[in-house]
């Protein structure tokens, strides 16, 4: 790819607005990604990359400006896939490390669905959950300063220019590298909308954007009634500065886990009592030992069991055949840890409740051990949590699968960049009709507000971490070897890795249990 296209691409992932006159600033400077990160570190996202805005940087650079807003640059990925070489990555300095012996957990919940019991799934239903989809990111988009001559689709007439118009994209058809043809929809009328999409820039970001995402076309409509998109914009995070983020007043980390699959003839039970034995001090040397004591919160984001009948064929592969008994030996673990963690456990789609999204809790039928433990959360798929004041968005990812293979790039073994576009998103889901089964509840709990400071998801079976924006991401892995499902998919686990934050400086660490 050319240098200049390099950078304009580089803009985009960061969620800037790139104007097409400013390619030929790019083609004409000498280090055209230089200048793009120039501009990520001297504006916010609110603020258009043109022509105008790129000459005049250009010409300041010289003269050392002083930024009008700082943002905290980060690469869009960062993902660290665990090292061979070194076991235990611990970024908190030991002497760090207190002892937190008289610690007064500090955990709340933040979000937690409420599912109505009585959803009958017909097309009344279905349209009143989409309605409440576009309501909410419609808000989201609205918020943003970027936007403005908000039209309704059923306002569009001929001749207007530089409008800005919201729908739910129904249909994506990417022609060639500069045509695409993009239909929204507005769920309130069967009115729809279609945008002509010419400029190569905006069909490479029409590629990455999932359907039923609701989002904005902001174009021009000739005479004809044509609509040309000049920018497509997605509800996305704003970049918070540092200062507005949220941050523990003390040590004490965090530790994410998934996918346990405890019942399964491939769940590892070596590196769950490795990990236990950390929790309880018990580690290799000194520094292990102090951070296990500091570790006081423990997240498990969904498959804590391998469940029973979950898919064909899966009586074969398990160790433990009875639901109570998978639940049960899950709990005898939990009840191994120190009592003063707090943890948090949401259901994923090996667990013992409706599969359709959001999914409540684990009922206590199923699992009286984990129901009775006070310092155990059973909370639905997906909920917020605030762990020392540091918000954490729990799901289980179960959407991921399918958002990899409808957009061009994205890899199971990088789990992070597709949860940057749910990010993006700032929705779970957003797929209706594929294989992640959607529950057509009144209000849309899959779309991401507030915005969480830790998004921690699963499912993959493969560790990952990074951020994006100031939001720290982690999938967290697995505790279950390779299973013959995974290896007929070419899915290679990384069972026993496990990301801890430390949640005064969100600085992770990276521990290898096998
Ligand atoms: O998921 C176990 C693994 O299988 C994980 O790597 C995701 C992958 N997976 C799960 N469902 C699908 C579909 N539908 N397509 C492709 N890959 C998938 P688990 O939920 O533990 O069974
Ligand atoms: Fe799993
Ligand atoms: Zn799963």
């Amino acid at each position: 790819m050319d240098e200049d296209r390099k950078a304009i691409k580089f803009l985009l992932s960061n969620n800037y607005i790139v104007s097409p006159n400013s390619k030929t600033v790019f083609r004409n400077h000498s280090d055209p990604m230089a200048l793009a990160k120039k501009f990520i570190e001297t504006f916010s996202t609110d603020i258009k990359c043109d022509e105008f805005t790129l000459t005049k940087l250009i010409n300041n650079t010289n003269q050392s400006p002083t930024p009008n807003y700082k943002v905290n640059i980060q690469p869009p990925i960062s993902r660290k896939i665990p090292t061979i070489k070194k076991k235990y990555t611990i970024n908190t300095k030991i002497d760090d490390l207190t002892d937190l012996h008289n610690y007064e957990p500090k955990f709340s919940i933040i979000q937690e669905p409420i599912l109505s019991d009585n959803l009958v799934g017909d097309l009344n239903d279905m349209v009143g959950y989409f309605q409440n989809r576009y309501k909410k990111l419609s808000n989201i988009l609205k918020r943003r300063a970027d936007l403005s001559n908000f039209h309704k689709i059923n306002e569009v007439k001929k001749e207007q220019n530089n409008i800005s118009v919201i729908g739910m994209l129904s249909e994506k058809t990417i022609n060639s590298e500069n045509s695409a043809q993009l239909i929204l929809e507005d769920p309130h009328n069967e009115k729809i909308l279609e945008v002509i999409v010419s400029d190569p820039i905006l069909v490479e970001q029409a590629t990455q954007i999932m359907l039923d995402s609701v989002i904005c076309v902001k174009g021009n409509v000739n005479p004809k009634g044509m609509f040309f998109a000049t920018h497509i914009i997605l509800p996305d995070i704003p970049s918070k500065p540092i200062s507005s983020q949220n941050y523990a007043d003390e040590t004490v980390h965090v530790a994410f886990l998934s996918d346990i699959h405890v019942g399964s003839k491939g769940f590892l039970d070596k590196p769950m009592d490795k990990f236990i034995d950390f929790l309880n001090g018990k580690g290799e040397n000194l520094h292990l030992q102090k951070l296990g004591k500091n570790t006081k919160y423990v997240m498990f984001s969904g498959d804590v069991v391998d469940g029973v009948g979950i898919y064909p064929g899966q009586l074969d592969e398990l160790a433990m055949d009875s639901i109570h008994d998978q639940y049960d030996a899950f709990g005898n673990f939990l009840e191994r840890i120190p009592e003063d963690v707090q943890m948090v456990v949401i259901p994923g789609n090996h667990d013992m409740v409706r599969s359709a999204e959001p999914q409540p809790k684990i009922p206590e039928r199923y699992a009286p051990t984990l129901s009775k433990m006070e310092n155990v959360h059973l909370l639905p798929n997906p909920s917020q949590v605030s762990l020392h004041g540091v918000n954490t968005l729990l799901y289980h990812c179960t959407s991921l699968p399918d958002m990899i293979n409808n957009i061009p790039g994205m890899q199971i073994d990088k789990p992070i960049e597709v949860m940057i576009n749910m990010l993006k998103a700032r929705h779970l889901a957003p797929m209706w009709g594929s294989k992640t089964p959607l529950a057509t509840e009144p209000e849309d709990h899959l779309v991401i507000d507030p915005i969480p400071d830790i998004f921690h998801g699963g499912h993959v079976h493969i560790n990952g971490y990074g951020k994006y924006k100031g939001v720290q991401i982690v999938n967290s892995g697995t505790m279950q070897a390779q299973t013959s499902f995974q290896k007929s998919l070419n899915i290679d686990p990384t069972p026993g890795q496990v990301t801890l934050l430390n949640l005064k400086t969100r600085i992770p660490s990276q521990l290898d249990f096998m």
